[in-house]
């Protein structure tokens, strides 16, 4: 393993950060929605904003030389003309110079889903002008923060954002309508484009990239049938996303398709060639699971996401694009529903590598789960066994000459989860979140975890 290896765990900043209306911070549209429902919400979260440099004290206690965190767009800019709130920028600059501070690197994502409700509502992602929004918004990012950052990500997971808000329903805006995904998926890989764009004209040092919610496909047999649904369920999971933020293109087989059902006239061919012209650096991908694929044969089809806690309710069927996505009943799966399957990662890397050949960071891996943590230590012999096995999936793939650059664990400690509450935990310390300080303590994980880094991989 290289000395270079990034070795680290991930946040986002709603989901840890609090402080959702301190000093400045406008409205994120996660603020406005989970409070207009009524649901658990992030106001206080992790309280990162109060609890930072004991954290990565922490973080770095536990041999992580990386850290991986998203910037509030709502914390930065103030309003549609573009203020910025300096309370803000002092905030992100103060984690970033702790990282650095402690060697601890910092992998930066712009945008990790909270949109301001200012550019909600003049439509969100199906307005044009939030692509533009986005760029701007990019090199204030770049121009700030820049002489602190080396690794930037333009977008977390526009594949699960886009779909959960405008396909599914499940997450703000809350629409449920086919045309509305579609439009939405242009415009943020548009704006993923700009803010390569304007980061390349602005010649800042480092490198950027996009961070994918990775679902390898694998089909049920090896039938014309599956191959070709196999090839549908790929553009919906993956490439529509790595296409067209590595090469530049969204698949012309899914735009083929997509013409014939829905109108596309929205498409700019101008904004193609920005497409086009401005690809990224690397790639960061999110496994949780694969999706095993069958050919679509009966009825109307229905989306359901597991936001329950309950097994079996996650089944994602997704309309009109020939495929079904269903449980392989052989595989194991989380309380979530989520099926645990490290081989789908190490396939997966080597088909990523071999098709767009840049370097590649597993920018999230955990498992949630329900846990007591009123106890001294978490024993968390699951997480410590689901890592272990990932870890050796990806070095298998390294084995095999895929070029990876670093592996973060999902989550540095435990925080909110989009609908799901601070029960669903993910995180290598604990919180107990009904303690007045959120006391903080590491699980066996976070112990185990530092073995590995020390051993730079050999003891997996
Ligand atoms: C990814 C997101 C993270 C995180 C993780 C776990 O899709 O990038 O923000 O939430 O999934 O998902 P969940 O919290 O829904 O279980």
């Amino acid at each position: 393993m290289n000395k270079d290896f990034l070795w680290g765990s991930a946040t986002a900043s709603y989901q840890c950060e609090g402080a959702w209306n301190l000093d400045d911070k406008v409205e994120s549209m996660w603020d406005v929605y989970l409070h207009e429902n009524n649901l658990e919400n992030g106001d206080n979260a992790s309280d990162f904003y109060h609890h930072f440099e004991e954290d990565l004290l922490q973080l770095k206690n536990g041999g992580q030389n990386a850290f991986r965190m998203s910037l509030a767009w709502p914390r930065i800019i103030k309003n549609k003309e573009g203020e910025v709130n300096s309370k803000g920028v002092d905030f992100y600059r103060k984690i970033l110079q702790c990282c650095l501070d402690k060697d601890i690197t910092p992998f930066v994502t712009i945008y990790h889903w909270d949109l301001p409700q200012y550019w909600e509502e003049t439509g969100g992602w199906l307005n044009n002008e939030v692509s533009y929004a986005y760029q701007k918004y990019a090199k204030i990012c770049f121009e700030k923060f820049g002489d602190l950052v080396d690794l930037w990500v333009t977008f977390n997971e526009p594949k699960w954002f886009v779909s959960s808000g405008y396909l599914i329903g499940n997450y703000p805006p809350a629409h449920k309508n086919p045309q509305e995904m579609i439009i939405a998926a242009y415009h943020v890989m548009l704006a993923s484009a700009l803010g390569v764009k304007i980061f390349k004209e602005g010649g800042y040092k480092g490198q950027i990239g996009i961070v994918h919610s990775f679902t390898p496909v694998n089909g049920v047999d090896d039938s014309l049938e599956t191959r070709i649904a196999m090839r549908y369920a790929d553009n919906y999971c993956n490439n529509w996303i790595l296409d067209t933020a590595c090469q530049g293109e969204f698949p012309i087989d899914l735009l083929s398709e997509l013409n014939k059902k829905f109108d596309l006239s929205f498409i700019n061919i101008k904004e193609l060639d920005v497409i086009k012209e401005n690809t990224v650096d690397f790639i960061g991908l999110n496994y949780y699971a694969r999706a095993l694929i069958r050919p679509y044969s009966n009825g109307e089809t229905v989306l359901v996401a597991n936001n329950s806690g309950n097994g079996g309710s996650n089944k994602v069927i997704i309309k009109d694009w020939f495929e079904q996505v269903f449980d392989d009943p052989d595989a194991i799966y989380t309380e979530w529903g989520t099926e645990i399957c490290p081989l789908g990662l190490e396939q997966g890397l080597k088909e990523v590598w071999n098709k767009y050949h840049l370097p590649l960071y597993i920018s999230e891996n955990g498992i949630g789960v329900r846990e007591d943590v009123t106890v001294d230590e978490v024993q968390d012999d699951y997480r410590i066994s689901y890592m272990n096995d990932h870890i050796a999936a990806m070095m298998n793939a390294m084995d095999d000459g895929v070029d990876m650059r670093g592996y973060f664990a999902w989550s540095t400690f435990d925080l909110y989860s989009w609908k799901n509450g601070c029960e669903k935990r993910y995180g290598l310390v604990a919180i107990d979140f009904d303690t007045p300080n959120l006391l903080r303590k590491p699980k066996k994980s976070y112990y185990w975890y530092k073995e590995i880094i020390e051993s730079k991989g050999k003891k997996i």
